[in-house]
């Protein structure tokens, strides 16, 4: 057997191997896969394993997740530190190889799971590197010039994502955006026929890529030439790949391949039909190592060679290179608290306005701020001004325009932030953070701090009714353990907001208003301690703690009045973040919340359920359990119990 065939072996046989030892897994995929791995690791991808984040390596996103075995073994073999050892502790408690991928051991991009998050996160990557490129690349000097692979199969295709990044994709001529689709005609329940019929090559022109057809997924010669095809393509290319699940084995082209390990026996029967020269489990040929040293080798000259190509540009372009080290090594964002320009705000306004002023601020001051919304950057005041679009033909222009695509949108910004060198942030309604919600979940679990901009923040969006107002959105986001959920009460607690979000090492939540507020007296920066007393009475120990997030606070600030004339001291706590405040210590928690006054009353225009941890249950809570309705927000707030006197009344049958 020639040395390429005998790798692309190991690599079945290691994945097959590695499930079998779990007695759990996904051996199919990989199976299927491994020419096309093979012709994409060893021949067409530029990466140094000595160095897992080369800046200008060659991404390689795994959409399909659950093929992770595929993933670990190409580590293995080319040289990544990922040990025959880690092969064999498949999905146990504390092994590197997790059931899906995680983006925390060297030489995963991304974790996966989520089908079609992955493919998502591979447009976010080649975003990146277009505009990184269009900033920084000079006549004769590409500094930034890699491509994004991703391979995604069935179940990513039929996953709605999909659709959503891709056209966009298209859209925008991400042309080193290279997919290799695993047309295997199979999923968990059968054949995809069964729920899965549609012309996906027709699909991909139709979005504007440049499709190729590999008849023969299992020759790996094919596939390359079809790699080195799509590499020279003006758009972005998907590579479809006829490919049989399970190959090698007697399972082969079966669905029982795709999710439970092959069994002893079958195992065996495909190392006889694969003509694998070793019966031990886990053992390779040392001429597969061999084979894969090569690549290793050509891997750390091409990163030498770029590094030779950097510095002969920091020699031609000193400001422009200490400018790329600036943005490649997170170091753009200033001391921004001490900047009185961030604290400048004067009038009531909705905070959804207080974050547009707030982002020109920061656009100013960080070069490397990119983002946008899904088509309401007018409603959700995310527009940079004076930085252009970002565009197939102006990949300079800062703005994202993601259309109408929120589902992609998130997962696409976190693509742009583990690619490196830039900071993002998108925008849309709050209550359809609902269409987001996996991949916010995907920014908290893989510690991104994209910053998520979500107006029209409660019924105080009014009129729109029911569907445009969100209710357990708050409750829903509060429960993502590493997602900062932030609702400011005004403009200078936006700016906090904004500010800890820039420097925070997870996701960030700025959930606003559409609606005016008052600008208060003693806002700023305390917000980042999560609450803090925005008003307080005279009393040392107040009679009754009222505490609220955003708009609600102004309800509890004129019933402290109210209950002022009757002789009753309360304190009022602006509560922008649940979890900022958590985080503090027991002593600053209780000269805020001292745990004496069980007399507490929270307020918040959504869904009740977070805030008894801190009301107790001596407390009350006024919120919304039940839909809103359309109606102008002035009179949903007084008919739904958000007035000072009901706030007041209220704290008194607490006292
Ligand atoms: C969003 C999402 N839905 C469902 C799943 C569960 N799931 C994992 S793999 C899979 C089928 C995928 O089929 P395909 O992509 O064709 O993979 P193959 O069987 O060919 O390996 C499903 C439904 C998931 N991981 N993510
Ligand atoms: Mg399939």
């Amino acid at each position: 057997m020639n040395k390429d065939q005998l790798v692309v072996n190991a690599i079945r046989i290691l994945a097959a191997e590695g499930v079998q030892k779990a007695k759990s897994g996904h051996p199919g995929m990989p199976m299927g896969m491994a020419p096309a791995a093979y012709a994409l690791w060893a021949k067409e991808m530029n990466y140094n394993p000595a160095d897992p984040n080369w800046i200008n390596r060659d991404r390689f996103v795994l959409s399909g997740g659950h093929g992770s075995m595929l993933l670990y073994t190409l580590l293995h073999l080319f040289g990544y530190p990922m040990t025959i050892e880690d092969l064999k502790n498949f999905r146990q408690f504390g092994s590197k190889t997790a059931g899906h991928p995680e983006v925390e051991v060297e030489g995963i991009e991304t974790s996966t799971g989520p089908l079609g998050q992955g493919i998502a996160n591979a447009v976010g990557m080649a975003i990146a590197e277009k505009h990184l490129a269009a900033i920084f690349n000079r006549e004769g000097f590409p500094v930034v010039d890699h491509y994004t692979y991703c391979f995604l199969g069935d179940g990513d295709m039929m996953e709605g994502i999909s659709h959503e990044c891709c056209s966009l994709a298209g859209t925008l001529g991400l042309n080193k955006l290279i997919a290799v689709y695993d047309d295997n005609e199979i999923s968990i329940e059968g054949d995809t026929d069964i729920a899965f019929r549609e012309d996906v090559a027709a699909r991909f022109r139709a979005y504007g890529w440049n499709v190729i057809d590999v008849k023969e997924g299992n020759c790996w010669r094919q596939v390359d030439h079809a790699l080195a095809i799509a590499k020279k393509s003006d758009k972005p290319t998907l590579i479809v790949n006829h490919t049989i699940i399970g190959y090698g084995s007697p399972k082969a082209g079966m669905a029982s391949a795709h999710g439970e390990p092959l069994g002893e026996e079958n195992l065996a029967a495909t190392k006889k039909a694969l003509e694998w020269p070793c019966e031990e489990p886990f053992a390779v040929p040392a001429e597969v190592y061999e084979t894969t040293a090569e690549t290793i080798r050509a891997g750390a000259e091409k990163q030498a060679k770029w590094n030779e190509l950097l510095a002969e540009y920091a020699k031609a372009y000193p400001e422009l290179k200490a400018e790329f080290d600036r943005w490649m090594n997170g170091e753009t964002v200033g001391d921004l608290a001490a900047d009185p320009e961030m604290w400048a705000f004067e009038n009531a306004e909705a905070t959804r306005a207080s974050s547009g002023t707030t982002i020109q601020r920061l656009a100013a001051r960080i070069p490397n701020l990119f983002g946008g919304s899904a088509d309401l950057a007018p409603s959700n005041k995310t527009y940079m001004k004076g930085k252009g679009d970002f565009s197939a033909e102006t990949p300079e222009g800062q703005n994202m325009h993601f259309g109408v695509r929120e589902i992609a949108m998130s997962a696409i910004c976190n693509g742009i932030y583990l690619h490196g060198g830039l900071l993002p942030f998108c925008g849309t309604f709050f209550v359809f953070s609902d269409y987001m919600k996996n991949a916010m979940r995907m920014s908290a679990l893989m510690k991104l701090p994209v910053v998520y901009v979500l107006t029209h923040d409660s019924i105080g969006v009014g009129e729109d009714g029911p569907t445009h107002q969100p209710i357990e959105q708050l409750a829903g986001l509060r429960a993502v353990p590493g997602l900062t959920v932030f609702r400011p009460a005004d403009s200078r607690e936006v700016a906090a907001g904004w500010i800890g979000a820039l420097k925070a090492d997870g996701p960030t939540a700025l959930v606003l208003t559409r609606q005016n507020l008052p600008l208060y007296e003693k806002s700023g920066m305390d917000a980042l301690k999560g609450a803090y007393i925005i008003s307080d009475c005279d009393k040392a120990t107040p009679d009754v703690l009222l505490m609220a997030s955003g708009s609600e606070v102004e309800q509890c600030v004129a019933a402290q009045k109210l209950l002022k004339d009757e002789g009753i001291a309360a304190r009022v706590i602006s509560v922008p973040s649940f979890e900022l405040f958590d985080a503090q210590s027991e002593e600053y928690k209780e000269s805020v919340m001292p745990k004496a006054v069980r007399a507490r009353v929270a307020v918040e225009a959504a869904s009740t359920m977070s805030w008894y941890k801190y009301v107790g249950l001596d407390g009350k809570v006024i919120g919304l359990d039940h839909f809103g309705t359309s109606a102008p927000y002035k009179v949903l707030f007084k008919e739904f119990g958000f007035t000072a006197e009901n706030v007041a009344a209220t704290a008194k049958s607490v006292l």
